[in-house]
C-alpha cells in the first residue's frame, strides 16, 4: 500500500501573523524584515507585495524600489514561535507522526487515517480541506498543503500549488498527487525544484541540455553518477519521484538545527552574534517543547566561496538552554573565523539528544538559576506573546 504523506506550509507566514496583530495590513503590499537604512533584508512579503516582484531574502532597499508604497514591518519573533507551536500542536492532534521541518512547515503521515480498516476512512482531500479550514478559522492563518505518496513529492506539490494561486492573494492551495503519477507530475517542472539541485548543479545540468525534472529522469542514471557522484544517483531516483524516507517525529530525530543564508555576506561581528542568538533560541525552543536536551553543540559556516565547515563541542552535561547554546556557538565561531571574515551561511544545532539533566550539582547553582530564568521567559512569551522581555548580555 502506498503511503499518504501530507506536507503543510503556511502562506506568507510572518506576514500572516502581522495581519493578526494589525488587521489594516490585510491585502496591502507589505514586508516583514530589517529596515532598509540598516541594510535589512526581506524575511517574508505579502502576496500583494509579490505582485511587484518583491521576494524574501531580497535587500529591503531593493524591495522598496520595486514597490514604492511597500510598508515595512519589523520582526516579532516570539509571536511567530508561538503561532508556529499552535499549528504544530494542531498537526500532532491530527496524527502521531509529525515532522516539523522549519518554523512554518511540517510533514504528517496520514496513511492510517486513509485506510478503510479504520472505520470511516477519510479521503486525503477531506483531511486537507478540514485541516486548512481549521487552521484558518481557529488560528487565523492561511496555508497550502500537498499530499503524495512520499515527502519529496508532497513538498513539491505544496510549492506547485503556491505558484498557481490567484495573483496578489495567499494561495491557500491544496495539491494532490495520486500514487503512480509522481513521475508524470514532476516531469515538466524546472530541474531546480528538485531537492539537491542547487545553482551549481542546475548550471551543469543546463550545459547538458537538461532543464526539467523529467529531463533528469530520462538521462541515463549511470552517466549522472559518473558526472555527479552519489548525488547524481540520488538525483536520478528523486527525479522519478522515488523517496522512501520516513516521517520522523522530533523524538526520533538525532539532531535539531537551524540555519540561515544571508542575502548579503555578513562580516560584522555583532550581526553574526545576533543571528547565532536567534538561531540558538529557535533550537532551544524546539528542544524544550519536546523535553529533550543536547549533549553536543555544533555550528555550520559557509564562506562566500561556498566552502562549508562544521565544528562541534560536547558539553559537560546536556543542555536545552538558549543562552548556553548561544554562548557555546559564539566560542566555536570565534575559533574558526579569522577576524573580519565574511560569512554567507550560519547554522546552529545540537546532537546527542536525550532527557534534560535537572539535578543540582555543587557548583551548578548558576545553571539552575539560568534554567529557571529560561522557564520564566518561556512562560512570559507564552502569555504575552511579544518580545516585551529579552535577555540582555550573554552570561558565562
Ligand atoms: N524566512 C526568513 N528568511 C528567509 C526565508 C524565510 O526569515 N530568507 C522566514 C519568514 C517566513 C518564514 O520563514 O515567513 C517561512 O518561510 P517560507 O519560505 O515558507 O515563506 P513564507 O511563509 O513567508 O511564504 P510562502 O510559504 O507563502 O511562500
Ligand atoms: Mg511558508
Amino acid at each position: 500500500m502506498p503511503r499518504k504523506i501530507l506536507h503543510l506550509d503556511l502562506d506568507a507566514f510572518f506576514c500572516a501573523v502581522e495581519e493578526l496583530r494589525d488587521a489594516s495590513l490585510r491585502g496591502k503590499p507589505f514586508a516583514v524584515g530589517g529596515r532598509p537604512e540598516t541594510r535589512g533584508v526581506v524575511s517574508s512579503c505579502s502576496y500583494a507585495a509579490r505582485s511587484f516582484g518583491v521576494r524574501s531574502a531580497m535587500p529591503m532597499s531593493r524591495a522598496l524600489r520595486l514597490c514604492p508604497g511597500l510598508i515595512v514591518i519589523s520582526q516579532h519573533w516570539s509571536n511567530y514561535g508561538e503561532m508556529s507551536d499552535k499549528v504544530m500542536e494542531r498537526l500532532r492532534s491530527l496524527a502521531p507522526l509529525v515532522e516539523q521541518v522549519s518554523i512554518d512547515e511540517a510533514f504528517v503521515d496520514i496513511s492510517d487515517m486513509c485506510r478503510p480498516a479504520s472505520g470511516a476512512a477519510a479521503t486525503p482531500e477531506t483531511i486537507a480541506r478540514n485541516l486548512q479550514s481549521e487552521i484558518r478559522t481557529d488560528l487565523g492563518l492561511p496555508c497550502s498543503i500537498g499530499i503524495a505518496s512520499n515527502k519529496l513529492v508532497a513538498k513539491i506539490a505544496t510549492e506547485v500549488g503556491k505558484k498557481s494561486g490567484k495573483q496578489g492573494e495567499p494561495p491557500n492551495a491544496i495539491t494532490l498527487v495520486p500514487a503512480g503519477e509522481e513521475a508524470a507530475f514532476l516531469d515538466p517542472l524546472p530541474a531546480d525544484m528538485l531537492w539537491g539541485v542547487g545553482p551549481k548543479t542546475a548550471a551543469r545540468l543546463a550545459e547538458l541540455g537538461i532543464h526539467t525534472i523529467g529531463g533528469i529522469a530520462r538521462w541515463p542514471a549511470d552517466d549522472l553518477f559518473q558526472r555527479f557522484g552519489e548525488n547524481g544517483r540520488e538525483l536520478s531516483r528523486r527525479a522519478r519521484g522515488l523517496d522512501d524516507r520516513p516521517v520522523v517525529t522530533e523524538h526520533a530525530v538525532k539532531s535539531i538545527s537551524q540555519e540561515v543564508t544571508f542575502a548579503r555576506d555578513i562580516s560584522n561581528d555583532r550581526a553574526l552574534e545576533g543571528s547565532l542568538r536567534d538561531l540558538a533560541a529557535q533550537v532551544g525552543r524546539r528542544l524544550r517543547r519536546v523535553d529533550l536536551a543536547g549533549a553536543t553543540v555544533k555550528i555550520k559556516i559557509r564562506w562566500p566561496d561556498f566552502t562549508t565547515l562544521t565544528r562541534q563541542v560536547t558539553l559537560t552535561q546536556p543542555t536545552d538552554q538558549d543562552e548556553e547554546i548561544a554562548v557555546t556557538a559564539f566560542d566555536l565561531l570565534a575559533k574558526v573565523r579569522p577576524k573580519g571574515k565574511a560569512v554567507r551561511l550560519i547554522g546552529v544545532g545540537v546532537t546527542g539528544l536525550g532527557a534534560p539533566v535537572r539535578q543540582l550539582e555543587l557548583w551548578g547553582e548558576d545553571a539552575e538559576k539560568a534554567r529557571r530564568l529560561q522557564a520564566t521567559l518561556d512562560a512570559l512569551h507564552e502569555r504575552f506573546g511579544d518580545k516585551a522581555i529579552r535577555r540582555g548580555k550573554p552570561h558565562k
